[in-house]
Formats: C-alpha cells, structure tokens, sequence
C-alpha cells in the first residue's frame, strides 16, 4: 500500500509529456514570411496562406524590385467578403513601419477568433492597386 501511490507518478508524468508539444507549439505561435512588392510592384508573397488563431508573427521582408517603400497591416476585424475587389483599401489594425527598399520588419500580432483577415499596404494607392490580400486564421 506504500508503494502503490509512487507507482502512479511515472504515468502522470508520461501523459504530461504526451500533451505537451502540442500545447506548446500552439503558445509560440504561427510565424508568416512576407514579401512585399512581390510577384509584382503591388503584391505580397505570404509563406502560408492559413495559420491557427493566438499569436502570429509576420516577417516582412521589402523585395520591391523598383524600390517602392511599403508596410504591412493586418486589419483588426474579419472581413466582410473575400472577394478581391471587394477588399477596402484601408482598415483598423496593426501595422510595421514603413520598410523602404531591401528592409525588414516584423509585426506580432495576437487574433484570437477564427475567420479570414485582410492584409494590406498603406501606402496611397497601393492596396487599391492589389497590394492587399486573406490570411485565412482557423
Ligand atoms: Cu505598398
């Protein structure tokens, strides 16, 4: 009777372990790759197009090929619509600084609810002229 309760302490600690990656992959996050003013002058190139809701961190990379500075902002609330031309050009949200040519920034942001979030450039005229775009958070 002595013994059985040590007994039980190397399966709790087993299970623990069995939960444990994935809870912890969940806390640190998804990380996004971005270019911006790529594949055109007026476009982003996202590494992944869909990541799990909490917190996300985007890397934004300047690889506009004419030298256009650019940002990128994450609109705050989900979109009404994902069709491309019924994307506004501005939004509240949360942004990087300007990045001029060949410059990086990163943006953490945390989205708590599932849904698909419109991403864009601030710059005038650039999301209106397809610098804009979905990350689809599940
Ligand atoms: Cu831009």
């Amino acid at each position: 009777m002595r013994i059985s309760p040590l007994l039980f302490v190397p399966a709790a600690a087993a299970a623990a372990f069995a939960v444990a990656p994935a809870a912890l992959a969940h806390e640190a996050g998804a990380t996004v790759n971005v270019t911006a003013g790529k594949p055109s002058n007026f476009a982003f190139t996202l590494s992944a197009k869909s990541v799990p809701h909490g917190s996300i961190t985007f890397k934004v990379t300047n690889g506009d090929s004419a030298g256009l500075a650019h940002d990128f902002k994450l609109c705050s609330a989900p979109a009404k619509s994902t069709s491309a031309s019924s994307l506004p050009n501005a939004c509240a949200g949360k942004a990087t600084a300007m990045i001029g040519k060949g410059g990086s920034a990163t943006l953490a942001v945390t989205v708590a609810k599932a849904g698909n979030y419109e991403y864009l450039c601030t710059v005038p005229g650039h999301a209106a002229g397809g610098m804009k775009g979905i990350l689809k958070v599940t």
